[in-house]
Formats: C-alpha cells, structure tokens, sequence
C-alpha cells in the first residue's frame, strides 16, 4: 500500500512539474564518517562553516528525524547496504583488518537493486565490511568477494578504515600498484621483534596516539593492526579526499549518459584526521574542524560535477552520516582541547558508541533540483530505508525475504505533501551485543541486556557505566534524554519494550 501511494505521489510530481513519468533519477549517496548533528553550519554549528552542505540543504530538504542506524560504522553500512538491522547478521560489528565479506554474495542490496533497474553502479571510498571469502582478504591477489559480488559494477575503496592498517587502494578485485616483490603482509600479530610500531618509535609521530592505535606506523602515524610491504601502493592520509573526489567525478562523468548509483564513502572526520596541508588550521577546531571543512569541500566539487554535466535536475543526492560524533577516538589531535562552545551533536546526548540520539540522528539531506520543494522536514527517515525507498522510485519490486527492516519512504525524502515517514526506529550501538534504542513517534526506550553502557558524554567516550536495563524518555519534553521518566510511564515503556522484542523476535520488521 505504501508503496502504492510512494507511486502515485510521484506520479503526480512528475506530472506536476511536467517529467516523463518514465525518468528516474541518478542517485548519489554521500556519507559522511562519524559526523555529527551539530557539525555542519546549516544544522547550527556556528565554530566552522560548511557552505556546499548548507547549500544543498537550501535547495532540498534538511531532515531534522534523520538517522543511521548504527552508532558505528560497520553495522550502519551493513543496514544501509541490505536494508537489514545489522543486529539480525553475523558479525556486523566494527570489522577488524583482516575480515572476510560480510555481506554474503547473492544478498540483495540497495546496488543489485539498482543494477537490477539497469543504473551503473560504483562505490568509492571508506568500504569498511570486510573482503574475500573465510580466511579473509589476499591481499597480494583477487580480493573477492567484495563489493562487485553485492551488486556495484566498479569500486575504489579504502578497505576498511584508515586508523586500521593497510594503507592502500583496492579497485574491483585489486591493490593497484602493488610491486610482486614487495607484497603486501596484513595481521594482528607483530611481524618481527624490531618492527617499528607506535609504543616503540612513539617519539617519531607526527600525531601521538592517545588510545589503541600503537601498532604498525605509516606517514608518522601508528595504526591498528599490523603491516609490512606494498610500499608502492600505500597512500599518504592527506591525499585520501582528494582521491575520492578525482574517483567520484569520474565515475558520474563516465555514466553521465545512462542512470547511474554512486555511494560515496567518505573517510572524512574519522580519525586519524589528516586533512591535506590546504585545510590545516581552516578552522579553530582543530583537524576534527578542518577535517569537517575538507568533507564540506568534497560536497562541492561532486556537486559542481553535476551542475557542470547538466545533471542536477537528474540526480537525486543524498547527504548522511554513518554514525555521530566522538572527540578524541583514539589520537591527541586537539579535538578535546579546540571544541569551545561547539556542540557536536548539536542538542543531543551521546555520540558515537551510544544509543542516545547523538549517536544515530545525524545530518541527513535530500535534493532534487526542480523536483524536492526546498525546506525542513520534521520526519522520521534512516539510511535503512534508503533500499526500499530507492527500490520504488525506480519500480523496483523487493523479494520477500530481502531488505528485511527497510521502509518505502521515498515520498517523505522527496518531501511530498501528506506523505510520512517511519513510525519507529531501533538504534543499535555495535554489532549484536543487546544494546538498542526504540523511538516510536515521541518516545524513546533505551535497552541495555548487559546493564552497561559508554559514558554518554561525548567528550569521555571510553568510561563504560552501569545502567538500568530499560530507560524511557520523552523526546518532545526532553529531546536531550536526560529524565528517565520510566516511572512515571510504566505502560507506555511496557508497550515500547514489547514492539522492540517483537522486531527483534519476528526478524523482520518490513511488511
Ligand atoms: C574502535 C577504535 C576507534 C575506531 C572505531 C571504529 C580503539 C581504542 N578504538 O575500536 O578508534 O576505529 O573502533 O570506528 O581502537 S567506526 O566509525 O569505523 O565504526
Ligand atoms: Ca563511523
């Protein structure tokens, strides 16, 4: 039914603004690493400015219940991908350097669907689901599977994230540049005693580690995990947004001329935040500042791409985050020492790790040039839903038993009169590790099955404290979570606790 009225709305835009019902959108999806919803100037940040970001806001719809649906990254690019909570799958948590695919090949994701619909279909950036098949990637050889055996035509990824070792390249199956005589040695054991490493040579940093990340060192950087070889092909961190946005370009002008699906994956404000020379010291913030002005940069120059192909009223854009902000996430980068006033995550408690809102609701924009009416939108939409929504804008049907958690709100991303968006939302912190959020409408049920949770001040991520297994909220009286009303709403949280069980139990949520 949904789906239905999602066709009809459409329709009648379409109708409206005199396009061929026939025209679907390329779509361009562009998520940002660990930004918050106070990051952006456009969502109230006043320390820095982001004028790309604030324009496409401006020109589309700025959602203010936009989330992902992970506070980390792993499980919200799973869900974003399949369209699946990530706490239904095997090891959706944050992946370590070596993991094998996650997403099994023959899953239908929101790039087979796509493809399916006959777009090109390319990712390029921070990947971070692991690849190859049980015993992990050959890093010397085909890395398969991968991104190519979930439903994208072409990849350029960083693998897995750049605080964890290798730095390199893959694109399609391989390292590229890699020298047959220097191959490429990845593991979580230290190669040789003498291997250099970020305990060892820690006064030859050029940024200081301030938690884990004291292993293999790389640009003067030490990392998780453990490295030896592949010189030729290894990056420098400063170049990475530059790479991805020469990568993206490419990408959209090679399929300016049929419909195309671009999953940018930026890296930027994920530590170690390394923005090149150009944007060191852009803003008062320290690197987590520049580094959100560098992200802010890689927005403009895709849109300048699409305005230059003559594409911008042929594109749906999609701006988010994969999860919220942290401060200090592992390296002394100043993020702590420079925050002055900004806020982060904006109003919200919490941040990455958490399932307080700063971990989940994120900047999230949609534009649509001549067919989204530019404004705000109060409703609730997730990276989760982007497969399903995508799905119907394109006529695409879903098989019953894929995109199990994704809801058709394509005509609230759009920003269609009388349309909605979802009901409720679960949050999950990592993995499958009993901790979820449940927002339906104006309430919100933290549950914690381990009694445990991260300090939820963003600014202290590491402390773990103990919690009451269920917590309630009123995000409407409260929306920064800090009256536990349980007490005083007893049915209303034993109504919420039976809908999340029941999401959880039934394993699925779409109907
Ligand atoms: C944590 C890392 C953190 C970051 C995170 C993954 C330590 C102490 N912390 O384990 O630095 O890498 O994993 O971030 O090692 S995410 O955004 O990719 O999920
Ligand atoms: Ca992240």
């Amino acid at each position: 039914m949904n789906r239905l009225i999602t066709t009809l709305f459409v329709a009648v835009v379409l109708l409206v603004t005199n396009q061929s019902p026939a025209e679907t959108p390329n779509i361009v999806v562009i998520m940002a690493d660990d930004l918050g919803y106070g990051d952006v100037s456009c969502y109230g940040a006043t320390a820095l400015e982001t004028p790309n970001i604030d324009q496409l806001a401006s020109e589309g719809l700025r959602f203010t219940s936009g989330y992902c649906s992970a506070s980390t990254c792993t499980p919200t690019r799973y869900s974003f991908l399949t369209g699946t909570y990530a706490f239904r799958g095997e090891r959706t948590g944050i992946a370590p350097p070596n993991s094998p695919a996650i997403i099994q090949p023959g899953t239908e994701t929101i790039a087979s669907v796509l493809r399916r619909a006959g777009y090109a279909t390319g990712v390029v950036g921070k990947w971070h689901l692991g690849l190859g098949g049980p015993d992990g990637p050959d890093w010397n050889g085909e890395l398969e599977p991968g991104p190519l055996e979930i439903g994208f035509d072409t990849c350029f990824l960083l693998p897995t994230t750049n605080d964890r070792v290798p730095q390199v390249y893959v694109h399609d199956h391989r390292v590229p540049n890699l020298d047959p005589s220097d191959p490429l040695w990845v593991g979580s054991k230290k190669p040789a005693p003498e291997h250099p490493t970020g305990l060892t040579h820690r006064d030859t940093l050029k940024m200081n580690w301030s938690h884990g990340h004291n292993s293999t060192i790389h640009n003067g950087i030490s990392r998780i995990g453990f490295y030896t070889g592949g010189h030729a092909a290894r990056f420098r961190d400063e170049d990475l947004a530059d790479k991805w946005v020469e990568k993206s370009n490419e990408f959209i002008e090679q399929h300016q001329n049929e419909p195309f699906f671009l999953f940018f994956a930026s890296h930027d404000i994920h530590v170690p935040r390394m923005p090149h020379e150009r944007f060191q010291g852009a803003t008062s913030l320290g690197f987590r500042g520049d580094a959100i002005v560098e992200f802010d940069w890689c927005v403009g120059e895709v849109m300048k791409t699409l305005d230059r192909l003559d594409l911008a009223d042929k594109t749906l854009v999609v701006l988010c985050s994969d999860n919220g902000p942290v401060l200090d996430d592992g390296y002394e980068d100043g993020a702590i020492e420079k925050i002055g006033n900004h806020r982060a995550a904006g109003q919200y408690t919490g941040g990455k790790y958490s399932v307080y809102e700063g971990g989940t609701r994120t900047p999230f924009i949609t534009r649509w040039t001549n067919r989204i009416q530019p404004g705000v939108s109060d409703e609730i939409v997730c990276t989760i839903d982007l497969a399903a929504s995508l799905a119907a804008l394109c006529d695409q049907s879903l098989p019953a038993n894929a995109c199990l958690d994704s809801f058709d709100v394509a005509g609230a991303l759009l920003g269609i009169d009388g349309a909605s968006g979802r009901e409720h939302i679960v949050q999950q912190n990592n993995g499958n590790n009993g901790t979820y959020a449940l927002r339906a409408g104006q309430w919100k049920l933290h549950r914690y099955d381990k009694q445990t949770a991260r300090n939820i001040v963003v600014e202290k991520q590491l402390a773990n404290t103990e919690v009451p297994q269920f917590q309630l909220f009123n995000l409407v009286d409260d929306p920064s979570e800090l009256q536990n009303v349980i007490d005083q709403h007893s049915e209303i949280a034993d109504r919420l606790k039976s809908q999340l069980a029941e999401i959880i139990q039934s394993g699925r949520s779409r109907p």
